[in-house]
């Protein structure tokens, strides 16, 4: 037996005044928005027949997402902040804007503020120097007639041999792993930092047991982010995604795209005053 009742008078009306469009006040634009999620909530709830068992989970299930801070990465997990992103590049393809490195997600870890430094950077504070291999970055910011572009802010962060953020993970120092490296005359920033391991979303978080209930890991393959930027420029949004991990193709964030994929260039030769295997990247 399906009993629908959302689309009469009586329940229009109910939502239309929870919308606030009995009142003056407000933000009409929200007011709209409201309305909408309102109708298709009821619609969702009627074309499921979800039980009152079923709804209130859901309710509790935003809550714990919220105690936990877990929004930004279930929208990372859904493939919402990759939508959001595949939607930025359509609308600068309908207004001309192609070409340079591909865009891909932020996801939920920056923090903004980081040191900034000029030209060349040390990342990594030193405490997993036992643990880790030192991992060299540099690369150029050119633009689309690849003249190089000096002053340009290159935000960059990443996570540690744990694949965990400063910040988010309490243990780490400061700003660990997060730097602003302005680049030099020829548009070049360097870094020495410490290769990371990937981000695996907490087997106890809101997050991972939805993927569960979806038959899905909660795994990013290692990867470097970085925020682009200088003045009279578009801001970029990217990532190097690190060749030859398992999970390169298969991120729970959908993040990886081609052309973002690094590969690190592992030596043992002593230059650069380091002691057994290093490696670089150039991006
Ligand atoms: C990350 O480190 C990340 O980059 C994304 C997109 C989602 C979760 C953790
Ligand atoms: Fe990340």
């Amino acid at each position: 037996m399906t009993v629908r009742i959302a689309q009469t008078n009586e329940t229009q009306a109910l939502f239309k005044e929870a919308a606030g469009f009995a009142n003056n006040d407000g933000n009409p634009r929200l007011k709209k928005i409201m309305f909408r999620v309102l109708n298709d909530v009821a619609k969702l709830i009627e074309d499921f027949d979800l039980t009152e068992d079923e709804f209130w989970t859901f309710a509790d299930y935003v809550n714990r997402l919220g105690q936990r801070s877990e929004a930004g990465l279930l929208i990372a997990g859904l493939g919402i902040e990759r939508f959001l992103d595949m939607r930025q590049d359509a609308i600068g393809a309908a207004a001309g804007q192609t070409g340079g490195t591909p865009r891909t997600i932020e996801g939920p870890l920056y923090v903004a503020g980081a040191p900034v430094v000029q030209g060349t950077a040390r990342m990594d504070d030193g405490s997993e120097d036992d643990v880790g291999i030192v991992m060299f970055l540099e690369g150029q910011v050119v633009d689309l007639d690849g003249q190089p572009i000096a002053g340009a802010t290159v935000d960059v962060w990443h996570a540690n041999t744990k694949g965990n953020y400063s910040f988010f993970d309490k243990s780490q120092s400061e700003y660990n792993l997060r730097r602003r490296i302005i680049t030099d005359a020829e548009g070049r920033y360097r870094a020495r930092s410490i290769v990371p391991s990937g981000y695996g979303c907490d087997p106890q978080g809101p997050t991972q047991a939805c993927l569960d209930l979806l038959g899905r890991h909660g795994q990013r393959p290692a990867h470097i982010h970085f925020f682009i930027s200088s003045p009279g420029y578009r801001h970029l949004t990217t990532q190097i995604n690190l060749a030859g991990d398992k999970y390169l193709w298969d991120d729970f964030a959908y993040a990886t795209r081609d052309g973002l994929v690094g590969e690190l260039n592992f030596r043992e030769d002593g230059a650069r005053g380091i002691a057994g295997r290093y490696a670089e990247l150039q991006f």
